[in-house]
């Protein structure tokens, strides 16, 4: 073990910051089967800084077909020209600064595999937030502070594969200020069947690995653990305090607002491995539960 200093990981009773870098909106599911009916939820995580949010626009691609826009209790629904738009019908109805909500379109995913962008205009009582930004090629929306949200329609194979990962929430890594060694990656991992985390790593650190932290009398003590057990349906808790993944011989400092990318590698019951690809916020203290930006990306496919 290296020589950690164990207040980068003190679980700390500090109130969480609404940041911009966490004012976000994402799909709950955000992989579908080509061919398939799917359900767009589009989660509004919070509102624009400090102001509540009083209606969402939300342009559908022309291949997300048969949509149907869900109405949304005290929200009044319009569509014109392939845009969707919700709007509070009155100030009880507006998403408070720090509320979450969720948007429903039904539809179906394209019969053939592929990244689908949905655009999406925030208006607050103050101001708006256009996300909206794409990325030049492929679909990592790393270090983009307002980008499109992203539906990965999938072959069959690919979907099934995927789903066999474990949903992940609220993931996020601790802050790092230059010359520091290490900080930690934390979320909460849910497996659809059982899966142990057996490994991790990331391109911002030299060594990633799964750690437990434990009170032996009044001493923490910090170990690093081969595998995690991930038991089905039972959220996992990575968190300040507890299991994490520790990122040692940081090669740059971890900036707020930005994000890290981190490969978890998982093995099912068989001894398959495979890898889930994430893309965590860097953040002081961990987002809102709701604020889960994690974002499984394509499979590589299993790793035999
Ligand atoms: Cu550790």
């Amino acid at each position: 073990m290296k020589n950690i200093t164990a207040t980068i990981l003190t679980l700390g009773a500090v109130a969480t910051l609404c940041t911009s870098a966490f004012a976000h909106v994402s799909l709950r599911q955000p992989q579908a089967e080509a061919g398939k009916p799917y359900q767009a939820v589009l989660h509004v995580a919070h509102g624009c800084g400090e102001s509540a949010t009083t209606s969402i626009a939300m342009r559908l691609p022309p291949s997300f077909e048969s949509a149907k826009p869900q109405p949304k209790a005290g929200w009044t629904l319009t569509e014109q020209g392939g845009t969707v738009t919700w709007t509070a019908a009155g100030k009880d109805a507006f998403l408070g600064a720090h509320q979450g909500g969720d948007f429903v379109v039904a539809g179906q995913a394209p019969a053939k595999p592929q990244a689908l962008w949905f655009k999406v205009v925030q208006t607050c009582e103050q101001g708006s937030l256009e996300w909206s930004e794409l990325p030049a090629q492929g679909t990592s929306t790393a270090g983009m502070k307002t980008p499109a949200v992203l539906l990965q329609v999938m072959a069959a194979k690919d979907f099934a594969a995927a789903q066999a990962m474990p949903k992940v929430e609220g993931a996020w890594v601790r802050t790092a200020v230059a010359g520091q060694s290490g900080t930690g990656a934390f979320m909460k991992l849910t497996a659809r069947e059982p899966l142990q985390l057996v490994g991790a790593s990331t391109p911002v650190a030299g060594v990633a690995q799964v750690h437990e932290m434990k009170m032996e009398g009044d001493v923490m003590h910090m170990r690093p653990l081969p595998k995690l057990d991930l038991p089905a349906g039972q959220a996992v808790e990575l968190k300040p305090g507890g299991y994490h993944v520790m990122l040692q011989d940081l090669k740059q400092p971890l900036v707020a607002g930005t994000t890290v990318p981190l490969t978890l590698v998982f093995r099912d019951a068989k001894g398959v491995e495979s890898k889930l690809e994430l893309s965590l916020p860097v953040a002081v203290t961990a987002p809102g539960a709701a604020a889960g930006m994690a974002m499984p990306m394509p499979m590589d496919g299993h790793k035999h």
